[in-house]
């Protein structure tokens, strides 16, 4: 199969027929703007449906996923009081949770959550609470799902010391890679922080910091709102929800969605009106949920999540971008640096930031 737009898109309108939709296909488009999966919408006379290809490079049991996927929408379905919905699996007209094509690809399809969009950025702080509410009640959801219960899709996933040896060894291999003087910059940086990537892993490992049911990737773009952009309804891309720390999400919501910049613009800045109000939002949606000690290490998840995926997109460039999707060569370095400004700018913002994870968990008020 050629991988030009439209043959991409003729094999997934393919594909689309397999699974059991409630109506006859009209049209078939790309859709969103996701670094890892192929994604397409696929309109009927009917409801709308999401069909994503899964890539079985970055995910390679992507049945794993499909199960997961399977008992979250299962648990959901008995807890109808949720003020949060999740996209649900289609099944195939066999009855199947996925299609497997011809050359052994993993396609799924979910529903399209109707009235909804996406936002690029967050303009005021009650936008932020609204998210920080839809990752708080899906937190919430899942805390009575026992981890045990699903399948680590990605067992490395936010283990920060692994990402952090893996750009080593990159370096040590090829250190010529490194001479630009944006690299030497981005490899002095990520050097001098290196205490930073054990933090949370040591407090797993010791038990302290209990394992629960995480999103895995609660950016803003994978938060649906309302078409008025005022409530957010849903949390979709449910592909890394697996056993981790409530840091890893809380952290990598926050560097998502108080950087009005986005992930691939300059001069990130940290904003602390959207941070009060997503803390507010969460806090109030999960009260007594998360231990003193846990809500002490809030702070530091803040800055390891934009500090791990600096290393992970640094990491990509000099492996000549084979994970993340880039649309021009050098994007990968660019969205490195970003986030290793943006850790600057949380470190400058250290003290307010704490007073306000501080003052959300102590009062919960939204
Ligand atoms: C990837 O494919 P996408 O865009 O949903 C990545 C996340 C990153 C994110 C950064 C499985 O997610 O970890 O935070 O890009 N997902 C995986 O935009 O690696
Ligand atoms: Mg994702």
């Amino acid at each position: 199969m050629s991988d030009h737009p439209d043959d991409l898109i003729a094999a997934a309108r393919t594909i689309a027929t397999h699974f059991a939709l409630a109506a006859p296909i009209r049209d078939v488009k790309p859709f969103g703007e996701g670094l890892i999966n192929r994604t397409y919408l696929v309109m009927t006379s009917g409801p709308s449906y999401v069909l994503q290809r899964i890539n079985g490079h970055v995910f390679p049991n992507p049945n794993d996923i499909l199960a997961n996927l399977h008992q979250l929408n299962l648990h959901h379905r008995r807890q109808p009081a949720t003020a949060l919905q999740l996209p649900a699996l289609v099944a195939t007209g066999s009855g199947e949770l996925g299609y497997q094509d011809r050359t052994g690809a993993l396609w799924r399809m979910l529903e399209h959550i109707p009235g909804t969009r996406t936002l690029a950025r967050l303009d005021h702080p009650e936008q932020a609470a609204a998210v920080g509410r839809a990752l708080g009640r899906f937190h919430r959801l899942c805390a009575d799902l026992s981890p045990a219960a699903l399948a680590r899709i990605l067992p490395d996933f936010h283990v920060t010391p692994h990402y952090l040896e893996h750009l080593f060894l990159v370096l040590a291999e090829r250190p010529e890679l490194a001479q630009a003087p944006e690299l030497r910059w981005a490899s002095a940086f990520v050097r001098d922080r290196q205490r930073l990537a054990g933090l949370l892993e040591a407090g797993r490992a010791e038990g302290r910091l209990p394992e629960r049911v995480c999103h895995g990737d609660p950016k803003l773009e994978n938060v649906l709102f309302d078409e008025a952009g005022r409530q957010a309804v849903s949390l979709i891309d449910l592909d890394t929800v697996q056993p981790g720390l409530l840091h890893h999400d809380i952290g990598d919501c926050l560097r998502s969605c108080c950087n009005r910049r986005g992930e691939a613009g300059q001069g990130p800045s940290f904003d602390l009106d959207l941070c009060r109000g997503l803390l507010a939002g969460y806090a109030h949606a999960t009260e007594g949920l998360l231990a003193a000690h846990e809500i002490t290490l809030l702070y530091e998840a803040v800055r390891l999540i934009p500090y791990e995926l600096g290393i992970r997109f640094l990491t990509d460039h000099l492996e000549g971008d084979r994970y993340f999707r880039v649309r021009r060569p050098g994007e990968n370095l660019t969205k490195a640096l970003t986030q290793f400004h943006l850790v600057v700018d949380i470190e400058d913002k250290q003290t307010e930031i704490k007073r306000l994870i501080a003052a959300s968990f102590v009062t919960g008020a939204a």
